[in-house]
């Protein structure tokens, strides 16, 4: 079974056309995909392969879910969009849902993750000229090292991916960079002009970065006691990945602003949104911030449908409890290929040992297995199924695993 397409197969034609007319902004397996259903996707010549990317996350609820589809198709044949000028049903019932599970008190409905980030600087920034008394347009916000929060002018400008920001300037000025995972750092970047700490719980595309022990709780108590509001970028650990709603509950600490986004759909549609359970969205006043799809009835009744399904499915605790059996499993693979695992809930990665080849080169055959996953950073395979993973086919991903790295070390040894 080879999912890399071959000509004249359709898929080489739709790869001809993607090519042609496409932007080349992406290197995707060159897997054709037309369907989805739980954990499964299958692509046009009918082979099956187990999804263990989730749409980097997006996709916890598994694909398709019916009960997410009902209450889209429900919505969509009522009322889809009515901008902000005028209200609609579905979001206070959007507000109270996300409200309850998060504990938030002020909500700011977004679409692209991207967009909840640059929401929430814009907020913070305001929040500091008007209610910490920083000097207009001074205001400074510090980000870690190898961070990922989206791919807009002023987040790029403050990656420290080289890839993600070359040829793309001049950007956004007050922004300071500080290694992940150093307290002392963090303390030395704070000024009377810091007005956040924007970080990620666990560092996603850096190739999930696990906090070292105690540190969030430490920036919890330095951003306090500086007066500098902690925003979490909750787009990817959030909503039930790393084995709690919020990865912030691993570390005991609350955020003063938390973003999400992806999986508040289910995959279904954009829709983010910024949390605050401090004073900060209270700033925004009318006509100062917006979007056109903001806050949609549709966007709000499928979250609505989403959220439900992630606590009535217990989907939270399916990760708090195979994540690690995963981890453990993936752990015992041969360390002539796979020197490092680590990984929180079902949010795992695995560092390729580089005598053994690229974690390219792994997942194109765990591809041609039946196992989609995607590299980062060139030696390091993310695992991050759908939350709705069963013990069973858990123990088929792990096989699978164990099966190609093994040949394929042992092929290139
Ligand atoms: C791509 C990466 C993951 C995110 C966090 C904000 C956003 C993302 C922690 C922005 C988005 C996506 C973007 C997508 C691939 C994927 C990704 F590889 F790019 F870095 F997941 F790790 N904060 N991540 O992970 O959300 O605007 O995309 O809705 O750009 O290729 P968005």
């Amino acid at each position: 079974m080879s999912p890399i397409a071959t000509p004249p197969s359709p898929a080489a034609e739709l790869i001809a056309t993607e090519h042609e007319l496409g932007a080349h902004n992406y290197k995707p397996l060159d897997v054709m995909l037309t369907r989805g259903e739980g954990v499964w996707l299958w692509d046009i010549d009918g082979n099956r392969y187990l999804d263990c990317l989730a749409g980097y996350s997006a996709v916890n609820q598994g694909h398709c879910h019916p009960r997410i589809l009902k209450a889209l198709v429900e919505q969509a044949g009522r009322l889809t969009l009515t901008s902000r000028a005028f209200r609609n049903d579905r979001l206070a019932p959007f507000y109270e849902k996300l409200s309850e599970l998060t504990g938030s008190h002020k909500i700011l409905p977004m679409n692209s993750g991207a967009e909840a980030v640059e929401s929430a600087i814009k907020s913070v920034r305001k929040w500091g000229y008007e209610v910490k008394g920083v000097p207009e347009d001074e205001a400074e916000i510090v980000v870690c090292a190898d961070n990922f929060h989206g791919r807009t002018i002023a987040i790029v400008g403050f990656s420290t991916d080289p890839s993600a920001r070359r040829h793309f300037g001049p950007f956004a000025p007050g922004f300071r960079v500080v290694p992940f995972g150093d307290i002392a750092a963090l303390e030395a970047a704070i000024t009377p002009k810091t007005v956040a700490f924007l970080v990620e719980p666990i560092q996603g595309e850096a190739g999930v970065i696990i906090p070292p022990a105690g540190y969030f709780a430490a920036v919890r108590e330095l951003c306090t006691r500086k007066g500098v509001t902690l925003i979490l970028d909750e787009i990817q650990t959030g909503l039930g990945r790393t084995g709690e709603m919020l990865a912030e509950e691993h570390e005991g600490i609350e955020a003063d602003v938390t973003l999400v986004g992806k999986a508040l759909s289910g995959g279904f549609y954009p829709i983010s949104a910024v949390l605050s359970n401090s004073e900060v969205l209270g700033v925004l006043r009318p006509g100062e911030h917006g979007s056109t799809f903001g806050g949609n009835p549709l966007a709000c009744a499928i979250a609505v449908a989403a959220l439900d399904v992630l606590v009535e499915e217990d989907l939270i605790g399916n990760a708090a409890r195979l994540g690690p059996y995963v981890l453990e499993a993936l752990k015992a693979l041969p360390k002539s290929v796979v020197n490092r695992v680590r990984g929180r809930g079902l949010m795992i990665a695995l560092d390729i040992e580089p005598a053994a080849g690229s974690a390219r080169q792994y997942a194109v055959a765990l591809a041609r297995e039946g196992l989609l996953c995607k590299e980062t950073h060139g030696q390091t395979l993310r695992i991050s199924p759908p939350l709705v993973i069963t013990k069973d086919q858990a123990d088929w991903a792990i096989e699978r695993l164990g099966k190609v790295l093994s040949r394929e070390a042992a092929a290139g040894a």
